[in-house]
């Protein structure tokens, strides 16, 4: 697991280089932002079961195969395994906004993800558009500008969804 300052320092002992100037500006422009990244992460964590409540409902209207007797969401085992599964999903993007580096989401969340769900059944697909349905959710409410310091958060919130679609297309 690493965050983008371990990031930074394996890629440059990889070249067997110091860390660049361009690297240092980069990391620089990261801990002057680093009170927006926090906030970032205090909102969307804060808000985390509405976030995945949100989604499915949406993921569920949009597709009711799902809770349709056999479906993949169909009593309340699957159901249940199902909102877990958004969940722990989100929590793995939190920590990868908080680290500003996507790794511990890929190694410990996403890795073999789509093998898993291809031997349970689970329709890949339909996790992936659940994502995408906690992305928007959560960028809502964190891009949200009532309540905080107006600011410029544009490069912040792109990396946010970043985080998203990496988890929307290791599993769709
Ligand atoms: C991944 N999900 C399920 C299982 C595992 C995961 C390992 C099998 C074991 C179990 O049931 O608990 N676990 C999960 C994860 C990590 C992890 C992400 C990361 C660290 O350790 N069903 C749907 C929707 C979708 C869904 C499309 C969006 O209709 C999910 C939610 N996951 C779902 C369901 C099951 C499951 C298991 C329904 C149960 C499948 C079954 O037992 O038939």
């Amino acid at each position: 697991m690493l965050d983008a300052f371990t990031k930074v320092v394996s890629q440059a002992d990889t070249r067997g280089s110091y860390v660049s100037d361009s690297e240092i500006d980069a990391l620089k422009a990261m801990v002057d932002a680093g009170t927006k990244r926090m906030d970032v992460v205090n909102r969307i964590t804060s808000n985390g079961s509405t976030i995945v409540a949100n989604a499915a409902r949406a993921l569920f209207a949009e597709q009711p195969q799902l809770i349709a007797p056999g479906g993949n969401a169909y009593t309340n085992r699957r159901m249940a395994a199902c909102l877990r599964d958004m969940e722990i999903i989100l929590r793995y993007v939190t920590y990868a906004v908080f680290t500003g580096d996507a790794s511990v989401l890929n190694d410990r969340c996403l890795n073999g993800l789509r093998e898993t769900y291809l031997a349970l059944g689970v329709p890949g697909g339909s996790v992936a558009a659940g994502v995408q349905k906690m992305k928007e959710a959560a960028i809502a409410i964190a891009n949200d500008p009532n309540g905080v310091t107006r600011g410029d958060c544009s490069s912040l919130m792109s990396e946010v969804g970043s985080y998203f679609d990496q988890a929307a297309a290791a599993v769709g």
